[in-house]
Formats: structure tokens, sequence, C-alpha cells
């Protein structure tokens, strides 16, 4: 099937001026007419056709200048419109074409969510909507009328500014918008329905006042408090921290129900996935609260980083991506507690990144080919990203990354542009040459950086040996070696940390060793004592660390060393080690354990560390983290219960004081999801794992938490701890749940995620049945991704069963899905990527599925493409 590849791209023969848009809109259709000027840029040949992208339409009319188009002068079909020669000046052409957003299930292009008009256009849903030039290079300013029955859609939005609005007659009325900055067609946006909104208002800092709203369905309007509070917050954050202001009068964000995306960032006017504006203590969690927070953070800033900058292609994805993930992780950090915000953030890498790096879906977060580029809005292009902006500002520094920066914003406000471009300013910015960097964006794959050490007394020398490989992935073989930045200090025996006197050998800068070659050897002179060395301060790189270092060091690491994340990563290798060796057969001694329930002990008796700190020491490496240290051959239920056979080995002795100590965790204040009280539920919780997990006891405290839970963090936790553990009040609490909040689509969510978790032989029979009730909404995607994603994500025992019948179970579901909504279908199959990591019969049980999928009639580009590089993987 048709691969498109970065090197072929070209710009288009052609550009568009303006856009004027109307649209009519009626319960049965929507007639969509479209004004577009274009001319030939100067370097097109005169004859040269013009070729608009199109996706399920049928045109109903089409003009030049006023005048009706001969037969003969265009073709048009569902996928495109051609004109053949047309005019070689400026000339406005005009098409119109109707559409039933009632049938798009797709959810990409105009759709409706309950009852509510509105658009998905990033990447390419607006040549669902009408011909086009649908590309990111194409900008220019939008013009748009709605017109809409009064009663069923009162509220008129799109981009912009509103200019006028009124009465249309007969029931009907008209809004116009009107948005200066050009911008590319996957920025577009509309929204007419009945709804209600929260309205705010924010100063910027040249003292212009801007408009706020959050619209959504009537009744829910206090629960988009918290949503509000966090966009004035971004909008503060990012004149302080980037300089950057906000431009238009108004800025309209809009729940829906039905989405693909967590969030779109369209010009002014942002659709949300109702899950990331909703927020009431009763029905969200903390985790909800901090993720709105964050997400709203990240679409905002959006406005700069890929609105008034923009991509010039889809390979370049990352370009807006992974720095606004950079952005709103910074937002995070600073908003809350910087180290916390790290260690969650470092874990969802590797919990999600790494595997998709290690596997056959890996690659580049600057990609140079796709067939489907709905399959790269990836973790690799997002976290990895991130990842990669975050090195860059290590190497430079907090200035001169800012400087890079503000360069960035000054040199192509308005531009679509590439990561090279992006690049480029930070070498202006810096006078460092960025040439081997930019591998970080071309090469896929997670290096693997060995560390060897060893300290000659006699001579009071320190000698550190650091070398990087990066296995090959799918279509690079070869990796030549990355430019990696670590972070490092040398701490002494009694826990302080140590100078030298001189270094060589390699690159050292401040605490920073550049890594650029194969392997260095540094030779550190004047150093008192055997250090232990402290490497990846704070995660100063996306690599996996192989180290020589001793399980005591590991843990004199984690209690001495000075840099928050490299205390929480010493025991959590540790912890990783002792699991993934155990479910390979060799048990932990006794003296590992002890010391291991030791580290727990002082980090809870540490009255110098916050709760939210606390609760990520204590939590245990999850299941796909142990599998990747195990690296092949594994078997997920060995792993499953050998993770649980060593919790139970830590906790045992000690489940009075830990008991104890969640006694006195409760809170008796009246709920806030503020980052003080959420870590405080965070550890009790996190404690109550524990306990579940690693004693008798915990099963029963889980249930009177339950039931005596004030908010949904305390009761939620308290549900998918006791599932996760299939305690004997599992299955009555997951049917209290259901009852206690049947109505609430945002909570049921969370009752399948709980379902989905269960470890027992059963769960698959569940989610059929649950799958199969005539009243479940198979057509949502968040209902959808709740109970298949997290299956395949977090479930791995039972998605990666021998019988195989975990794997059929999700293809099968996909199968179906991907009739309705190809995206998700294909979301949840990615969850196949751990194919290569397992022991071979079930390996061959999950190949089966997926070659009965691909035998199918009918996938969609989107499964297909999965399909395909999972299986050639
Ligand atoms: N641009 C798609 C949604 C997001 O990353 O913000
Ligand atoms: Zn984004």
């Amino acid at each position: 099937e048709h691969t498109i590849f970065l090197k072929d791209y070209a710009p288009t023969p052609y550009r568009v001026v303006s856009v004027d848009m109307d649209f009519k809109i009626t319960e049965a259709v929507t007639r969509v007419r479209t004004q577009m000027t274009i001319e030939p840029r100067a370097e097109t040949a005169p004859g040269t056709p013009l070729v608009l992208d199109g996706d399920g339409l049928t045109l109903d009319s089409i003009a030049i200048d006023g005048l009706p188009l001969m037969l003969s002068a265009y073709a048009a079909n569902e996928a495109g419109l051609t004109l053949v020669e047309p005019p070689f000046r400026r000339f406005v052409l005009e098409t119109e074409v109707n559409l039933k957003p009632e049938e798009n299930k797709k959810l990409m292009g105009l759709y409706r969510s309950s009852g509510t008009w509105c658009t998905q256009c990033e990447p390419e849903g607006f040549r669902r909507i009408t011909y086009y030039l649908d590309r990111p290079d194409i900008l220019a300013p939008f013009k748009v009328r709605i017109t809409a029955p009064r009663e069923v859609a009162p509220v008129l939005l799109s981009n912009g500014n509103l200019i006028e609005a009124g009465d249309a007659g007969d029931g009907m009325h008209f809004a116009l918008w009107e948005d200066p900055f050009p911008k590319p067609a996957y920025l577009f946006a509309l929204v007419a329905g009945a709804l209600g909104s929260i309205t705010d208002t924010f100063t910027t800092m040249s003292g212009r006042k801007v408009d706020l709203a959050i619209y959504c369905t009537h009744g829910k309007e206090p629960e988009c408090a918290y949503a509000m509070d966090s966009l004035k917050r971004s909008m503060a954050w990012d004149e302080k921290r980037f300089g950057r202001e906000y431009d238009l009068d108004v800025f309209n964000i809009v729940a829906v129900a039905d989405f693909n995306f967590g969030a779109m960032e369209n010009k002014g006017l942002n659709i949300f996935n109702d899950k990331l504006v909703f927020a009431l203590p009763e029905t969200a969690s903390d985790a909800n609260y901090a993720n709105i927070e964050r997400v709203i953070a990240h679409e905002y800033f959006h406005n700069w980083t890929g609105n008034r900058i923009t991509c010039r292609d889809w390979f370049q994805l990352c370009l807006k991506e992974g720095l606004t993930v950079y952005r709103d992780q910074e937002f995070s950090s600073d908003e809350r507690s910087r180290p916390v915000q790290r260690i969650h953030d470092v874990e969802n890498l590797r919990i999600t990144q790494f595997p998709e790096d290690g596997g056959p879906l890996a690659h580049p977060p600057r990609p140079d080919r796709y067939r489907e580029i709905n399959n790269f809005y990836t973790t690799t292009v997002y976290q990895k990203g991130s990842e990669v902006v975050r090195m860059l500002a290590t190497l430079l520094g907090e200035a001169g990354f800012r400087k890079g920066m503000d360069l960035y914003f000054e040199r192509h406000d308005g531009e679509a542009t590439t990561i090279e471009a992006f690049l480029k300013v930070f070498e202006d910015a810096s006078g460092l040459d960025l040439s081997q960097f930019a591998r970080w964006y071309l090469q896929a794959g997670t290096p693997t950086v060995t560390a060897n050490d060893s300290y000659d007394a006699a001579s009071q020398t320190y000698t550190l040996t650091l070398s990087q490989t990066t296995a090959p992935t799918p279509n690079q073989p070869d990796k030549p070696p990355f430019v990696i930045p670590i972070k490092f200090g040398l701490i002494g025996p009694n826990g302080s940390p140590m100078g030298w006197t001189g270094v060589s050998g390699g690159t050292v800068k401040d605490d920073i060793i550049v890594l650029d070659g194969d392997t260095i050897t540094l030779t550190f002179t004047g150093v008192a004592n055997r250090p232990v060395p402290s490497l990846f301060r704070g995660f100063s790189a996306p690599v996996r660390l192989a180290s020589s270092l001793s399980q005591q060091d590991l843990l004199f690491l984690a209690r001495h060393d000075s840099d928050p994340f490299n205390r929480w990563d010493a025991l959590q290798t540790v912890t990783t080690n002792l699991m993934a060796g155990s479910a390979a057969g060799k048990a932990p001694s006794n003296g590992d354990i002890d010391a291991l329930r030791q580290a727990i002990l002082d980090t809870l008796g540490d009255t110098s560390l916050d709760h939210a700190f606390k609760a990520q020491v204590i939590a245990m490496p999850d299941e796909a983290v142990i599998a990747r240290q195990i690296g092949a051959n594994v078997d997920p239920f060995t792993v499953a219960q050998s993770r649980k056979a060593l919790i139970g080995a830590i906790v045992g002795p000690a489940a009075d004081r830990l008991s104890a100590i969640y006694e006195d965790l409760s809170i008796n204040e009246p709920y806030s999801p503020d980052a003080a009280q959420a870590g405080r539920r965070s550890l009790r919780n996190g404690l109550l794992s524990l306990l579940t997990a690693g004693s008798e006891r915990g099963a029963a405290l889980a249930e009177a938490q339950y039931y005596a839970a004030t908010n949904m963090t305390d009761r939620y936790a308290a549900l998918a701890i006791s599932a996760r553990n299939w305690t004997p009040a599992a299955l009555a609490l997951l049917g209290d749940f259901r009852t206690r909040f049947g109505g609430d689509p945002l909570v049921f969510d969370k009752w399948l995620v709980a379902s989905s978790q269960a470890p027992d032989e059963g769960v698959i029979e569940r989610m059929r049945a649950i799958l199969a009730a005539p009243d479940f909404p198979r057509t949502n995607p968040n209902r959808l991704r709740s109970l298949l994603g997290s299956f395949v994500m977090s479930n791995p025992a039972q998605f990666a069963r021998a019988d195989g019948l975990g794997f059929r179970f999700v293809t099968e579901a996909a199968a179906e899905i991907d009739h309705v909504n190809p995206q998700v279908a294909a979301r949840v199959l990615t969850g196949f990527r751990i194919l290569p990591l397992l022991e071979p019969k079930r390996r061959e049980a999950a190949r089966a599925a997926l070659e009965a999928l691909k035998n199918l009639q009918g996938l969609s580009r989107n499964t297909g493409d999965i399909v395909d590089r999972i299986l050639a993987g």
C-alpha cells in the first residue's frame, strides 16, 4: 500500500490566499459552501493542474470567479477534486458539498456528539468537510458564517473573533467568525449546539482583556471550574516563563463526549474530550484533576508552539507536540512538585514509550515515512519528543535555552516549519553545533548506556567508562552514536557530594558529562575516597542505564543522593532487578528483602520528604518495566506472580507498621485537589496497595475504605486495588460501583478500567458480556479505550494468556470497532507491540490472532498498518 516519504516533500504549485466558508446546518444535512482565493506560486508553470484533497465528499456545484465550470474543466470524486487547467492568476474557487454529520462515526471532520455539531480536523479531517489543500503548509485567514436552527443550536462558534450575529428567519440564526491569523486547515473548528457555559476574563501582560468561556452540556457548568482555573494559570505561566501572550479577544473551550483525541488546539476554539474538562470531588480523582490541568495547559500552549508556528508537513509533528509536551511538563512542575512531576513523567515514558521504542512499532520522533499519519500520534512523538527538547535545555542551560526559544518565536512566527529550523535557532543562540544532536530526532530506539568504574586509592584516581549502544529498529539497522547529556555527581562514603581536582578523557562541563562517541573513559584525579556515581540525575537523557553498581551501592544512593529522581530510581532499580530475577527462577535472598523493606520504612519515616514523593518511592515497579528488564522470553503470568510474591515478602513483617501509617494519613478536612492533599492521599493509597497485595489484612482495609470514602480518589483507589488483587470483595465492590454511578459516563469509564484489570481467569468472559450488552455505547472512544485499551496495556498476564484467549478477544473486538472508528481500533491493537518480548508459545498465539485479523476483508488503513508492522517486526 501507498507509503508517503519525507524525502518527497514539495510545496504545492498553488497557494490559498484566504478562505470564506458558509455552513447551513439543518437536522438532516449541512451544506458547506467554500470560497477560496487561490493563486499560483511564482515558480509554477502555466497549465499546472490544481489538486485538492477530499475524503468521502460529493461535489454539488463548482465555479470560478462566479462562473460555473464546464464538466471538462475538472474531475471530482470522493477522494479529491482536480482543476485541469486553472487560471494562471489569482482567482476565487467556489465549491459546494453536503454533509451528513449524524452518520460520521469516525469522528473526523464534522460530526455530532450528543446532539452538538462539532469538528475534528487534525490531521486530515478538513478534507471531509470541503475540498481543500489539506496540509499544514497551506496557511490562510478564515471567515466562517454559520447558520443553524436557533432552537437546537443557540450557540454557534468558530475560530477567531465574533464579527456579527443575528436572526436568519424561519427559526434560523447566524454567526460570522473571523480568524485573522493565517492557519492551516487542521486548526479549523466549528461548534453548534445547545450548550451551557461558564465565563471569565484574563488580562494579558500588555493589558488586553480576553474573554474566556468553557462550553458544555447543560447542567455540567459547575464541573468546569477547575478547567477554567487551570486555563488562567496556564495563560499567566506562558507569559512569565516564555514571554508568550495570547493574541485574540476570545478564548473558547468546548467539552464534547465523543472525541478521538484528549483535546484539540484549534485556534481560539479548543475542543476537549469531556473527561479532560469535568471534575467534581465525588466523580473525579486527583489524577483526573492533574490531567485536566496538564491538558488545558498543553492545548493553550499550542497557541504559540503549533498554531502561530506550525509544522511544514506531518513528519514534523514532533516540532509542535514534543515541544508542547515539554512546556506542559514544565508548567506542571512549576505548579506542583518538580521532583514528583519528573518521576511521574519518566515512569510514564518507561511504561509506554520504551516498549514502543524497543518493539515493532519503533520510529524516530521525526519519522521519514508513514502509511497512515493517524498512527503517528504516539508516545515517541509526544513524550520522547519532549525528552529531546529537555536535553537541549540541559545542554544549553536555562538562559541559553530561553534565548533559543525567543529566537524561534521571533524568526518563525507565522510559518510552517521544520525540526531543522528549530535546531538552527538553538545553534544560532548558543554557537553549539547540533548536527549530531539531531540524531535524536532521526533515529529510533532507546540507547543503552553502560557504566563501569574503578577506584585507585594509591593515586586517588577514579575512572569511569561510559559506552552507548542502540539496537536496530525497523528500517534502521545501524545507529551512529547519540549526544547524551549525563547529569551526574560523585558521592562520598558519608553520603555527601565529593569533588575532584581534575578530569580528563572526555567532555565534562559543570555537572554534565557529554557522551557523544561510542565510549569514553573519564579519569578524575584528586578523589579522596571511592565514590558512588550518581548518573543521569533528573533522568537527563531517555536511555536505559546498565551500571555495574552493586545492590548495596544502589541502596546507598536511595538513601543519600541529593537528586530526588535518582533516589527514587535507585530503589526502583533494586526492586525491578529482584522481581526480574525472581521471575527467571532466582529467588531473592532474605538479606535483599530485608534491605528493601528497611529502605521503604526509612523513606516513610523521613520527615524531610513530602507525601507525594514517598508515595512514588514505595510504589512497586509496573509489570511492563519488569518484563522489559527481563528482555526476552517473557511469561507475563510469572512476572505478575513474582512481583506479588516479592511484595508479600517485603510487606509481611512490616504490615503492622504500614497499616499504622496508613491510618495516620487519613484526612478530615474537606476535599481539595491541591498537590499537598493529593500527595497525602496518594501515599495513603500507595500503602493500601502494598498492604492489599502483600498481606492478609489489606483486602478488608480496601473494602472498608471503599464504603467510607467521601471522594472519588479514595473510593476509586480502593476499588481498583481490590480488583487488581482480586480480593474476596472485589466483585461486590464492582457491582456496587456500577449501580452507584451507573448514570455518569465518565465514572462508568472508571468501572470499565477497574473491570479490565482483574487478574482472574474470568476477566475475559466478563468483558465479553460488558461489550455485548445492547446498551453498551460502542461508538464512544472513551468507553472502548477504557475497557480494551487498559486491558491490553495494563493486564499483560490475561491479555497475553498462553491459550491465546486474550489476544483473540482483542482482535475480534478490534475488527468490529474498525468498521466504526478505525483510529480507536488501531490504537487498541498497538498493545500487541509486546509480541517480540514474549515466550514462543504466547508469541505464536499473538501472531495467529493478528494473522486472522489481517485476513479479514475491508480492514482500514489504520488497522492494516499497525497489524502489518507488528507482524513484520
Ligand atoms: N494536536 C492533537 C492533540 C494535541 O496533541 O494537543
Ligand atoms: Zn499537542
